[in-house]
């Protein structure tokens, strides 16, 4: 994508974008540091699940409490990190995150949230902790209290574009390490920045790609995978099914909860196809992602929430669920092909128009077929000639 590419004539690249409404980088960061004058011990407290989004958003802030304020920052998360691509991210980048049952929040005096926030079920802070600061790109459903600087906007790609932009716009410079995630932030929140609708995701982009160590960003990307990633792969790909313009799968048991995405990422891109819906289990939960084509009256958000009754969202295009299993032992099979009936009710989808995605390994090919019918002919006929007919 070229640097002015964005096409919607606001300027991009290193000159000033001519947005009036633009978020006041200046105004946001004079209210963090006011939030923060005075504190000792900063928490930073991440999405569940933390993805790349929220580990780079988590670093950067961490990076400038200590630039700022020097202060020594610790970040807290609930769930796993599980794709081989973050692992390796916290290993190259040598990011340390601690389990959130593991500590006591009463003994910080500052709190932030990035990347979700208080209502959301992707935050699960400890009870009664109101956060003093939450930096967050997703939409809210209703208002935050007591939160004393709540930096909501759902116009970025990413939180890491926001807390980049708070450095970029503010003339504090990013180590190559806070770059290096930004980096991989942005670009996993906004697929390469092609999910990207706004200014800011590819300004802070190439602002910190820049000062980004490539190599460290090839070694993430090019993560080595476990045994085990290929065969939930291989599962998913034999359950998978095509029903009109829609692809879905069930995998079964997975080891976390990102496999499902993944698989949904990659269904998705089957020729024709209008929506892919994944689901996995793990413990308890049954796991779900959906995908849909951009299209006017298409909302994958609305769709997760209805088949998941209300444990689901997101966005038009993406979105996910988790739900509790049913407590009264249906198989999870079962409970997977449920779902599954309401997801095509729900798009409208023709149940009738179902068919397998892939064959069997020890399946006859169209060639093995032909190849069958050329043998009986040449027997037919040699039957024929030794009759003498
Ligand atoms: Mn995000």
């Amino acid at each position: 994508m070229g640097r002015n590419g964005n096409g919607n004539g606001v300027r991009s690249g290193n000159g000033p974008v001519a947005d009036p409404d633009a978020p006041d980088a200046t105004r946001w960061l004079r209210r963090f540091i006011e939030a923060a004058r005075g504190k000792r011990k900063p928490l930073v407290h991440l999405q569940h699940n933390p993805d790349p989004d929220a580990l780079a958003s988590g670093v950067a802030i961490q990076y400038m409490l200590k630039r700022l304020m020097g202060l020594d920052t610790i970040l807290t998360h609930t769930g796993q990190v599980g794709r081989s691509e973050n692992r390796s991210m916290l290993r190259w980048l040598g990011i340390r995150i601690i389990p959130s049952y593991k500590v006591e929040y009463a003994d910080y005096d500052l709190v932030a949230v990035v990347d979700t926030h208080p209502g959301s079920g992707t935050c699960r802070l400890p009870g009664g902790v109101v956060p003093d600061i939450v930096v967050d790109h997703h939409p809210m459903d209703e208002a935050m209290e007591g939160v004393a600087v709540p930096f909501l906007d759902t116009r970025f790609g990413s939180t890491s574009t926001m807390v980049g932009w708070l450095m970029v716009e503010n003339n504090i410079p990013a180590s190559q390490r806070v770059a290096t995630a930004l980096v991989y932030g942005i670009k996993t929140d906004t697929l390469d920045l092609s999910r990207s609708e706004n200014p800011y995701d590819e300004r802070v982009y190439h602002e910190m790609y820049d000062r980004s160590d490539r190599q460290i960003l090839r070694r993430i990307q090019r993560a080595r995978l476990p045994q085990d990633y290929f065969q939930v792969l291989e599962r998913g790909l034999r359950r998978a099914r095509v029903t009109d313009f829609a692809v879905t799968t069930y995998l079964g048991k997975v080891e976390h909860s990102d496999a499902v995405a993944e698989m949904a990422d990659l269904l998705f891109r089957l020729e024709g196809m209008r929506w892919a819906m994944v689901a996995g289990v793990k413990g308890p939960m049954m796991y779900l992602s959906i995908r849909a084509v951009r299209a006017e009256g298409v909302d994958a958000g609305r769709v997760a929430s209805v088949i998941s009754d209300g444990s689901g969202g997101g966005h038009e295009t993406f979105a996910a669920a988790q739900i509790h299993r049913p407590a009264d032992g249906t198989e999870p099979e079962a409970f997977f092909d449920e779902l599954w009936q309401r997801f095509l009710k729900e798009i409208r989808a023709k149940k009738s128009l179902t068919r397998p995605l892939t064959v069997p390994v020890d399946a006859k090919t169209a060639e093995d077929h032909a190849h069958e019918r050329e043998q009986r002919r040449r027997s037919a006929r040699s039957q024929d000639e030794s009759n003498g007919s």
